[in-house]
């Protein structure tokens, strides 16, 4: 693994060229044609700078489709629903399965609705029960009064799912309190395999698998053939992240409140956890050294039980703006846990709070107030007319587009300068994560109304996304610097909005017009030229 690590603190502005010229201090013709030279070299060159060495580990192409989808609801849903259980003893009778308007696609339309892209459902949890009609076992909906027990809830949800252009995921709970083989080891291995193909080749296009190792105190030992299991999935299903404690490709955050540490790193050491006995802490914020890319999954439900209970209400949307910038916010997919109730619909409190979830992302989010900044760097890849690499690049969405600095800086710093003051008070940066996850170190700082830069926030990873609230700033200059990376840092997204309903008070801090910072070259150029104070003799 390349581990190029450089440290590196530019909390104290850099003399930028254009700032030395202010100082009217005459220079000599010889130093004006070096810094001439300096700022052309770079892009005199035939052939275009080739983009920088991805940091290894690096994402693969389903783990990159997996973090891009952001948010994910979960659909626990089973006999539990009916007998107000969390933990089903496995002996339920299948009589209690009896939802009585069950519609998947009423599901998949609130997941739609509330911006979420994906569903996984609970295909079996610990009780055993099936919500697909299994071959290997009669404990599941065919035993059940539901359509007589000629339906099928993973096959409806399936094709829900496909006919909305949702993703679908599902849950096969490992431990089985029913099933009479759980606990031979051999023979439930090839129970539980079973089970798998026939999810994972009855039903299209699965695109996330999900299991743990949650067990009750004192049940039967046995042991999980984990890597036939992982290799089985990854052969029917090729497309598909599997989620557990460990990876292999997405891991569990260590909690089930649904955030992340806020230092949270894709990278991870799989040996280093163990699927139903990891360290929540280590889970929470990864590893900086770590060698595999096993980025992390937040799980939390919208009421306090799993499954539906009657007495239960759902928390509000703010609550779940919250666990946003504290899961997606910190380099994490949110999965939403959203249980349909025993009429088989999700209940209408509950869309509603996924409503006003989506109305407050949809009022903060919809509009970056940096979109008509005029951006510059501290250095750009191939120099300042290389567009491939400008700084510009990070007002544009999508992780393909990014800035990259010139090899060997000192200082890494993009710059913001807004047409007139603005007001704000979250700051979202991504990096481009096909390149490897980066950056160890970074600030904020705004040009206060004494022309100083004064730091708003600051934070360690940065990873796919990163949302930072702090108390509302005013300033028409921003920068924002990077003092430690792994390697030379790419940022592809930096946009900043104002939340007026997560208020972290404090009085704003006002700016005067009267200092600007340099921008683009030309513009640099130009100035300086009018500026400069020519006196070739000297
Ligand atoms: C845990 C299970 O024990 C809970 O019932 C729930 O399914 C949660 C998402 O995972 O491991």
């Amino acid at each position: 693994m390349k581990s190029n690590t450089l440290n590196n603190r530019a909390a104290q502005p850099q003399k930028s060229f254009i700032q030395s010229l202010r100082s009217h201090q005459p220079i000599s013709l010889y130093t004006f044609i070096i810094i001439l030279l300096a700022q052309f070299l770079p892009s005199l060159s035939s052939h275009p700078v080739p983009p920088p060495i991805p940091i290894l580990p690096l994402p693969t192409s389903q783990q990159l489709s997996w973090q891009v989808s952001e948010m994910a609801l979960f659909l626990h849903f089973g006999p539990n629903t009916f007998t107000d259980t969390e933990w089903g003893t496995g002996h339920a009778d299948p009589s209690v399965f009896s939802p009585t308007s069950l519609s998947a696609a009423q599901w998949v339309t609130v997941a739609k609705e509330a911006g979420f892209s994906r569903v996984i459902l609970t295909a079996k949890h610990h009780d055993g029960f099936c919500l697909w009609p299994s071959e290997y076992t009669d404990y599941s909906v065919k035993s059940s009064p539901w359509k007589n027990g000629t339906g099928d809830v993973v096959g409806e949800l399936a094709e829900a799912a496909r006919n909305a252009g949702i993703q679908l995921g599902l849950y096969l709970s490992p431990w089985d309190r029913h099933e009479a083989v759980y606990g031979k080891t051999l023979e439930y291995n090839e129970y539980y395999m079973g089970q798998m193909t026939e999810l994972l080749t009855r039903y299209g296009v699965i695109k996330e698998v999900w299991l743990d190792g949650a067990k009750g105190e004192g049940e039967k030992d046995m042991e999980y053939f984990f890597d036939d299991w992982f290799s089985l999935i990854h052969q029917l299903q090729s497309g598909a992240v599997i989620f557990s404690d460990a990876g292999p490709d997405t891991r569990w955050v260590g909690d089930e409140a649904g955030f992340a540490a806020t230092t949270c790193w894709s990278l991870f050491n799989r040996s280093a956890a163990k699927i139903g006995g990891t360290d929540p802490k280590y889970s929470q914020g990864g590893d900086p050294v770590g060698h595999d890319w096993v980025p992390a999954e937040c799980d939390v439900s919208i009421r306090p039980g799993w499954f539906w209970h009657a007495s239960q209400v759902p928390k509000s949307g703010m609550d779940l703006l919250q666990l946003y910038y504290k899961s997606v916010g910190r380099n994490c997919l949110l999965l939403l846990n959203v249980p349909p109730n025993s009429s088989g619909l999700i209940s209408d409190e509950d869309i509603q709070v996924l409503r006003d979830f989506s109305d407050l992302r949809s009022s903060i989010f919809s509009h970056n107030l940096a979109e008509d900044a005029i951006v510059s760097a501290s250095s750009t890849r191939g120099g300042s007319d290389d567009c491939r690499f400008a700084s510009q690049r990070i007002l544009q969405e999508g992780i393909y587009t990014y800035w990259a600095p010139n090899k060997n800086q000192s200082s890494w710093v993009l710059y913001l300068e807004f047409p007139e003051a603005l007001s704000f008070n979250l700051l979202e940066v991504q990096e481009p994560i096909h390149m490897g996850q980066r950056i160890i170190e970074f600030h904020v700082d705004i040009l206060n109304e004494k022309g100083e830069w004064k730091e708003v926030t600051n934070g360690t990873t940065v990873g796919y996304r990163r949302l930072l609230l702090f108390p509302k700033v005013k300033t028409h200059l921003v920068r924002f610097v990077i003092d430690k990376s792994r390697a030379d840092p790419l940022i592809c997204y930096l946009a900043i909005y104002l939340d007026s309903f997560s208020i972290l008070s404090n009085e704003p801090i006002q700016a005067p017009d009267c200092t600007r910072m340099p921008v683009k070259f030309f513009s640099k150029l130009l100035t300086t030229l009018s500026l400069f104070k020519f006196s070739p003799w000297v």
